[in-house]
């Protein structure tokens, strides 16, 4: 699958104002400031697509971009940011676990973690929680980049390891650098396999996003 076309769509403050579209979602989510928006733009080939920050919690609301016309990636609010409000961060966590249990177009869940680090009690405690949604799950290794490669393998098979210790589900891991760009081609043809065929031209589902536009 060739990415060619993508576009922002829309964002959300929660499960109840996303896009009423049936089109298949996959969805980016991390820790904040693991690398999420900067995917986005990394797969889309386009810069300024999602808006990336050194600082975390830059993504704040549920922001959707519409991929080639018949399928859409949706950028989360990263979890475990510690300096906005309390009640702001149980709001956000809220929007997204509601959002990850309740979508029912959502194919899959990418779950990006640093691949810099051994494996960390917060993701660990975030993909334990996912075992309870409906939705299968990938992870994906950011910032290879920065390490080298023999260590972001050893993390990888810690990542195995723990992940089997604690008897949770051992998935598929993409490593992944939006600086070089390395992964992008490995990640398109992992997301693709969970997406349904495409829709030939002019049928239903490739009507909806031309209807969806014309709403907006
Ligand atoms: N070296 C390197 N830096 C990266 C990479 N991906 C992201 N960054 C940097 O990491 C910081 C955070 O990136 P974002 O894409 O905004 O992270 P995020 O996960 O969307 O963060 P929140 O929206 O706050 O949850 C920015 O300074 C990026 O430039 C990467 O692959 N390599
Ligand atoms: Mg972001």
């Amino acid at each position: 699958m060739k990415i060619d076309a993508a576009t922002f769509l829309t964002s959300a403050k929660g499960l109840e104002d996303c896009p009423r579209s049936t089109l298949p979602e996959v969805a980016f989510i991390g820790r904040s400031n693991v690398g999420k928006s900067s995917l986005v733009n990394m797969l889309a080939k386009q810069k300024g697509l999602a808006k990336v920050s050194k600082k975390p919690g830059a993504t704040k609301l549920l922001n959707f971009f519409a991929m080639n016309g018949w399928w859409t990636l949706v950028d989360l609010p990263g979890y475990g940011f510690a300096q906005v409000s309390k009640g702001k961060q149980a709001s956000f966590n809220q929007a997204v676990s509601e959002y990850l249990m309740g979508r029912k177009q959502l194919k899959l869940v990418c779950v990006l973690v640093d691949s810099r680090s051994e494996p960390l009690e917060l993701d660990l405690a975030f993909l334990n929680w996912l075992e309870d949604c409906p939705a299968p799950h990938i992870i994906v290794f950011t910032k290879t980049d920065e390490v080298p490669e023999p260590t972001w393998q050893r993390n990888m098979d810690i990542y195995r390891e723990t992940l089997a210790a604690l008897e949770l589900r051992v998935p598929d891991i993409v490593p992944s650098s939006s600086v070089d760009r390395s992964g992008r081609g490995v990640l398109i043809q992992r997301i693709q396999s969970f997406l349904p065929k495409r829709p030939r031209k002019g049928s239903s589902s490739s009507m909806q996003l031309n209807w969806l536009k014309k709403t907006r």
